[in-house]
């Protein structure tokens, strides 16, 4: 048996892992699912078809961060910029969470998934946002793994919006300059109450932050892979946990 993979294979009935590879687990783990669009071309096929061949792969990599006991998987679906792209690949993008929806929660559900979203409503058309908030309402008591959509997010307006509101309660003397702490400041970020990112997923060969969670990534560690999402399995996300825990974090210590 393959010593480093081997036991992860999909196929393994009790897809038992060794003792120490159970230890070190991240406790939220970010991806940037990138490559869709790629991985339609390369296949001869029109952009559309990898988004769904893209979100059929969500459901592949939620199960897996849950059998591993990672505790949030934060996906970025749709960032502030994908807005500039031709009106009919954003038009589609906008149904995959009406899409999603019926396809999926009762899987989540039977798993103790928990739904979260980060980034602005405003801009997302009523059916999109119908769909998210009925995955969260229907999910909300679920104790399990925390599923965060970044949708329509972007890092620095993520910062904007939160300096602004931290300004509004100056001004109203319900907090003082000197309570501003890296705690307070994370309290008025979208992912309030999340740890942070422990490892940053990237695929399709991109080596950039591309304005995602720019605040919370100070530590995090980072694996890119030239994997398209649609191609990215379990193997593949099994191998990102294997590289970060054989990594030793100092968090600028020595
Ligand atoms: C989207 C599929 C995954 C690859 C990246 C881009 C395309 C799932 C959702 C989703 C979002 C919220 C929700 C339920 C599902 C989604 C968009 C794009 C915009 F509550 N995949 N996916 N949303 N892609």
């Amino acid at each position: 048996m393959n010593r480093l993979f081997g036991w992860f294979g999909a196929k393994n009935p009790d897809r038992e892992m060794p003792a120490h590879s159970r230890e070190n687990i991240p406790q939220h783990v970010a991806i940037i699912m990138d490559g869709n669009g790629r991985w339609a071309k390369s296949k001869g096929m029109p952009r559309i078809a990898g988004h769904r061949a893209g979100m059929k792969n969500v459901r592949t990599i939620t199960m897996a961060a849950n059998e591993l006991g990672v505790k949030v998987l934060t996906l970025y679906a749709f960032s502030t910029e994908n807005w500039k792209r031709p009106k009919e690949e954003v038009d589609f993008l906008m149904k995959l969470p009406q899409e999603f929806f019926p396809l999926e929660i009762d899987e989540l559900k039977k798993n103790n998934v928990r739904i979260r979203m980060m980034g602005s409503k405003e801009g997302l058309p009523r059916h999109s946002l119908d769909a998210v908030e009925a995955a969260i309402e229907e999910t909300k008591d679920n104790t399990g793994l925390i599923l965060n959509f970044a949708l329509n997010y972007g890092g620095r307006r993520e910062l904007l919006l939160g300096i602004r509101r931290l300004a509004e309660h100056i001004r109203d003397g319900e907090i003082t300059p000197d309570d501003i702490s890296e705690q307070l400041f994370d309290s008025y970020l979208q992912s309030e109450g999340l740890p942070e990112p422990d490892l940053l997923i990237r695929t399709s060969g991109e080596v950039r932050i591309s304005n995602f969670m720019l605040w919370q990534l100070a530590y995090t560690e980072l694996w890119f892979t030239d994997v398209f999402w649609p191609e990215f399995s379990r193997e593949h996300f099994f191998e990102a946990i294997r590289s970060y825990q054989g990594r030793a974090r100092r968090y600028g210590k020595l």
